[in-house]
């Protein structure tokens, strides 16, 4: 296939918070799960790239926030190109440039929204013109999140078995629209082990992972039995237990690992505390020490109004539901 090398596509998407935890690979070269997941995405933060591929380029170049990258990072997303080069069938190199957008703090960035928005850019500066499924199948290759960051708000992965079917679909509902999340950036730098290598400790040494697998099922259901009946008590409810859940893997895996820091706890006393006075909101967490709170629009300003008493307001940052990718 030909490709002119003037074509820069550019594409924006935005990041999503887990409420029901993707933990797990069985097969890690193409990124399928041993669970469902399901997530929610979210407004404030997103990652906008651009990809152009350039018979003049000797190699893929790659800039974050206007820094060139090399390593791990180079890697991750040359390797990336070289799954979208081999379906489009095109050999010349690409210039990626990537931007992140990010609240101060907010400590919601992650590679969802970045392999969404590459995925997007690249297959379509590569000469293809995906679906959505196909583009959230592309994403999941490059992280597994990614593949929900394709679609707005409510958003389930179904695990699927394979390559072709294991993607992400919206959740088509008009419920639980005014919920929100609190996120608190309780600490930035704080990841013992990364999620990648986290997930495979505890799918090899947890006793519990089996278990896991099980427990998932039920939670999917419950959760989109909640978000079908606009309850958002039980939406809460599962959201908070099925995190504990997945943190579960991380205390039982051998060796142990923990993501959560000492102002994670008191995060979370403080939601429980919030909890029994009232103002009816719920944790989740993923892989490092920051707090994301989960409640209605009208609750929202009292729960900031805490954390930002007792971490700054400045660790505080309001999300809702957010769009799925777009091109520019
Ligand atoms: C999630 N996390 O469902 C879970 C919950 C973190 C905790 O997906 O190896 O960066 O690239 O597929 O997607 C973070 O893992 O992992 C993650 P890879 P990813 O959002």
């Amino acid at each position: 296939m030909t490709i002119s090398s003037d074509k820069i596509v550019t594409a924006i998407a935005h990041t999503n918070i887990a409420l029901i935890k993707y933990w797990g690979k069985r097969n890690a070269e193409f990124i399928i799960p041993y669970t469902g997941s399901l997530s929610l995405t979210l407004d404030q933060f997103y990652t906008q790239t651009s990809v152009q591929f350039d018979a003049s380029l000797d190699q893929d170049s790659v800039s974050i926030d206007d820094q060139l990258i090399d390593g791990n990072g180079w890697q991750r997303v040359h390797d990336f190109l070289n799954i979208v080069r081999q379906q489009s069938d095109i050999t010349l190199n690409a210039r990626v440039k990537s931007e992140n957008h990010v609240p101060t703090a907010a400590g919601l960035a992650s590679s969802a929204s970045a392999f969404a928005a590459l995925a997007a850019a690249a297959s379509r500066a590569a000469g293809m013109d995906l679906d959505l499924q196909a583009l959230s199948r592309l994403a999941r290759r490059g992280s597994g999140s990614a593949c929900r960051s394709i679609f707005g708000g409510f958003v389930e992965w179904q695990r699927g078995t394979n390559d072709s079917d294991s993607y992400a679909v919206p959740i088509e509902t008009p419920n639980l629209n005014d919920i929100r999340i609190v996120a608190l950036t309780v600490e930035k730098h704080h990841k013992p082990i990364s999620s990648r290598q986290g997930m495979a400790l505890s799918v090899t040494t947890s006793p519990y992972y089996p278990t896991w697998v099980k427990v998932v099922e039920s939670d999917l259901q419950s959760i989109k039995t909640a978000i079908n009946a606009d309850d958002f008590t039980r939406f809460g409810t599962i959201s908070e237990l099925n995190a504990m859940r997945m943190h579960a893997l991380t205390l039982s895996a051998n060796p142990d690992f923990l993501y959560f820091t000492g102002d994670t706890l008191e995060a979370m006393n403080e939601v429980k505390r919030l909890r029994h006075s009232g103002i009816e909101c719920y944790y989740t967490i993923d892989a490092g020490p920051n707090v994301k709170v989960i409640c209605q629009k009208q609750n929202a300003a009292a729960i900031t109004d805490t954390f930002s008493k007792m971490f700054g307001p400045e660790k505080v940052t309001v999300a809702q539901p957010g769009p799925g990718v777009k091109y520019l």
